[in-house]
């Protein structure tokens, strides 16, 4: 038996009812979020975006070492910063790293070297992922499971944003070092991924692209 202190589940049960109509009323909200590359530059109070990281630092993580952490630039020229370096990475992608197969893949997304939206939107978050943690000695504990806890806690930044009225954008400039550069992040985080956000340009478009039904993502063995 381990010492750690324990607490009570705090678990607010729903009816029957109430499950069925939340269950149905989340995937009704989450069903609308849309990858936008159309931004305003309408600013987003800072609040909006606190109370999404303090969801997103709820995630689940691999021995609960929460090895995450979101760098949140509004800051004008260190967005422009970040638009530069990574239009020059994505040049490179785009004219000689990226394969045949993967530029036709992007095809439908009408995707480019241009990223205006790095300075558009008024809230870029850079994900971090932290290898190790240090504990008050400053001594180094590995992180497990990091990808997968970093990734489960961007997928509840996203769902919080969206559920806030905001649009958001998954970018991975490709390779993301410049980004531990330009925020001067420590040498052992690594750059995870960019959630742009903040509200859709009044002519956003998006593509026509569907997303697979029930029976093709999932089976049950019941
Ligand atoms: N990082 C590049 C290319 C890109 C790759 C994938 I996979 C996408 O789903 C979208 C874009 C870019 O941002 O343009």
């Amino acid at each position: 038996m381990t010492d750690w202190p324990f607490e009570p589940l705090s678990f607010d049960e729903k009816s029957p009812q109430e499950m069925r109509e939340a269950a149905k009323s989340f995937y009704q909200t989450i069903r609308k979020r849309r990858t936008v590359r159309d931004f305003s530059t309408r600013p987003v109070a800072r609040e909006i975006i606190e109370n999404a990281l303090k969801a997103a630092g709820t995630a689940p993580s691999g021995a609960n070492m929460q090895p995450w952490h979101f760098v949140a630039v509004s800051n004008p020229e260190l967005k422009r910063k970040i638009k530069t370096a990574a239009e020059q990475e994505e040049k490179e992608f785009y004219e000689h790293r990226a394969s045949e197969e993967w530029l036709k893949a992007l095809e439908p997304l009408g995707t480019n070297e241009y990223k205006d939206f790095l300075e558009t939107a008024p809230w870029l978050i850079v994900v971090f992922l932290k290898k190790f943690s240090y504990d008050q000695d400053g001594n180094r504990l590995k992180n497990y499971y990091t990808p997968e806890s970093v990734g489960i806690s961007c997928g509840l930044l996203l769902s919080a944003l969206h559920f806030s009225g905001l649009v958001t954008l998954t970018h991975t400039p490709s390779p993301m070092k410049f980004l531990g550069r330009v925020l001067n992040r420590p040498k052992d985080e690594r750059a995870f991924m960019i959630i742009v956000t903040g509200y859709p340009d009044a002519a956003a478009m998006v593509p026509v692209i569907g997303k697979e039904p029930l029976d093709k993502i999932a089976t049950f063995e019941d």
